[in-house]
């Protein structure tokens, strides 16, 4: 049994961690095209240093919850069966890993690591981040920005996630409102392959209508009672 699942912010709402498009979402608060661009960091480096920083120390004090937990039960159960859960992740946080996770593909990359736009180095960056931090590998200041995904930037592992999402025999996707693409794309391809589809999530999401069943209520609740 091959299993993608699909999570999203939803998943690390109940850690403390702020979803998007929620009231009170980060999106709400700040606009993703002002922060979340090249082109905003280009232009204004200090704001979205300080908007990554902000999030980057709610993450470390943020712990995972039993949704988190409960995928990893299911990672190490299909595994023991001979099946494999492919994990993709629409998150930036690292609370699947600190769950437990042996295997997270990132497909917007990873807010506790640092990459620099001079010499391409990556590595793990709990700390602040400013314009004056120099690369530890090239010196270079004013180039090193989180290592994620921005808008109107290519996601990360898409061939690798394509040929999972044409392997499986379920696609799950949990806490996500299926609003930012490619992800959201990901239904309606396992759909038009017959793949089943199952959507977990607090509320129907905006490509509710395209899975063939739902659980609807906090992922703590939800994903333990999907899994176990
Ligand atoms: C791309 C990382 C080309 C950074 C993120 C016009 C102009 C420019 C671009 C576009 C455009 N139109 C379309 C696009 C493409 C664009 C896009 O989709 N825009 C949207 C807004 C229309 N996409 C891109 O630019 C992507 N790149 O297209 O490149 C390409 C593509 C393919 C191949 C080659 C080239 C890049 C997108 C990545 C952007 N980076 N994050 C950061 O985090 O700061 S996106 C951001 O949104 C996060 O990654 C987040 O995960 C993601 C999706 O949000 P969700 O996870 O779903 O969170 P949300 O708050 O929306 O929903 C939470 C859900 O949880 C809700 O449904 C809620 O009900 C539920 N929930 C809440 N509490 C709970 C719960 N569920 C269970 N339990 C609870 N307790």
């Amino acid at each position: 049994m091959n299993l993608f699942v699909l999570t999203g912010a939803g998943i690390s709402a109940e850690s403390g961690l702020g979803t998007f498009r929620d009231p009170g979402g980060l999106w709400r608060r700040f606009d993703p095209m002002r922060l979340a661009t090249p082109e905003a960091f280009a232009a204004e480096p200090d704001e979205v240093h300080a908007f990554y920083n902000l999030r980057r120390r709610g993450v470390r004090e943020a712990a995972p919850n039993a949704a988190h937990a409960a995928l990893v039960r299911l990672e190490a159960g299909l595994a023991a069966r001979g099946g494999h859960l492919f994990l993709c992740t629409q998150n930036v946080d690292d609370l699947h890993e600190r769950a437990g996770a042996r295997a997270v593909t990132h497909m917007h990359g990873e807010l506790m690591r640092v990459r620099c736009t001079a010499c391409g180095e990556g590595r793990p960056w709990p700390e602040d981040l400013s314009v004056e931090t120099a690369c530890p590998s090239c010196g270079r200041r004013g180039g090193m920005r989180p290592d994620v995904v921005w808008f109107g930037e290519v996601p990360l592992h898409l061939d690798a996630i394509a040929d999972a999402l044409d392997e499986a025999d379920l696609f799950v996707a949990i806490g996500t409102s299926g609003a930012v693409y490619p992800a959201a794309g990901f239904v309606a391809r396992v759909r038009g392959a017959g793949i089943p589809t199952h959507e977990i999530n607090l509320a129907p999401s905006d490509t509710a209508g395209l899975f063939d069943a739902a659980t609807y209520g906090p992922a703590t609740r939800a994903v333990p009672a999907f899994v176990d």
